[in-house]
């Protein structure tokens, strides 16, 4: 379907709701909401939320502003989601790396592919609802198909909260890792702190992947990219540089993942200024390597999170 007729059905279908308009970036179409907590940005591509701000504050979510909204390139920032594997996927449990053999993308493969937007609900509390689906049937390099339904909840409020539904409608095992990757804007990273994942075990991914703990916040003052495991409860992103506290809580999920690509990593980046490091941080919500999951057939997980 061409990009004008697809304009034309959603207007048709969502362009009346109050709050609600659809834009074309260049090939990427978006769905803006206003209600009276906040506005925020969602791209149908990878159901890729890019912008939250409540109304008063500084934008909560980063984009860089070197994206170029081209299909096929997932954008760097929002929250992208990354599903049927997190990362590179090779360095994912062996059930996971052997369901998709070959494949190379990064992060798996619906931050790529065009979700269907399924409704749009202003609910009587002031929050606003959208929905989004995705039908997976995965037929490369296996004898019989994986076939999942995503289904991805987000709620635009006081809160920002994204919840993922995966439902195995294969009649095999469906095995996959998973992470909301949030990038999240700060004033300057070098005032900024994590808390919550003190004592947490975590795989520094720039050391041999090796295995530490740390029992203090986790302070920015280089390239940091680590996979916590065993992780629970709330993780708190200090954001002094804007006297705020990000407040970060999921369910059913004991992974995440902390990064930031410093000075040099910036500049080798596509679509990423070269000073971009220091207004974001990326806090990554997560199913990851032990944390990861095998759906039976018919089974569904959920993976939440709440942002505020
Ligand atoms: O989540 C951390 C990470 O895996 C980093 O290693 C870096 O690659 C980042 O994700 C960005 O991934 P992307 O595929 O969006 O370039």
């Amino acid at each position: 379907m061409d990009i004008a007729t697809q304009l034309q059905n959603l207007y048709q279908a969502f362009g009346e709701i109050p709050g609600i308009s659809i834009e074309l970036h260049k090939e990427l179409i978006a769905i803006n909401v206003i209600n009276d907590y906040a506005e925020a940005t969602l791209f149908l591509q990878g159901a890729q939320l890019s912008h939250y701000q409540r109304h008063g504050e500084a934008a909560l979510i980063w984009l860089s502003p070197d994206c170029d909204f081209q299909r096929g390139t997932p954008l760097r920032g929002g929250i992208p989601i990354c599903w049927p594997w997190f990362g590179n996927l090779n360095k994912n449990p062996a059930a996971i790396a052997s369901s998709y053999k070959e494949e190379t993308a990064a992060h798996g493969l619906v931050r790529e592919q065009e979700w269907q937007l399924n409704y749009i609900n202003n609910l009587s509390d002031g929050r606003t609802h959208l929905n989004l689906q995705l039908p997976f049937n995965y037929t490369r390099h296996v004898e019989e198909p994986l076939q999942a339904t995503l289904s991805y909840d987000i709620y635009i409020g006081k809160t920002l909260e994204l919840i993922l539904t995966v439902k195995n409608i294969s009649n095999k095992p469906l095995n996959y890792s998973t992470a909301l990757h949030s990038y999240f804007a700060i004033a300057d990273i070098h005032e900024t702190a994590v808390t919550g994942l003190e004592n947490t075990p975590f795989i520094d991914c720039l050391n041999e992947w090796q295995t530490s703990t740390e029992n203090t916040s986790l302070k920015i003052a280089g390239e940091t990219d680590r996979i916590y495991q065993q992780v629970s409860g709330e993780q708190q992103i200090i954001d002094s540089g804007n006297k705020r506290i990000i407040t970060i809580n999921s369910q059913d999920s004991n992974s995440c993942v902390v990064w930031n690509p410093w000075i040099e990593k910036s500049q080798r980046l596509n679509h990423f200024p070269d000073t971009g490091y220091k207004n974001m941080l990326c806090l990554e919500t997560g199913k990851i390597l032990d944390d990861s999951i095998c759906l039976a057939p018919l089974g569904s997980h959920q993976l939440s999170l709440q942002i505020s």
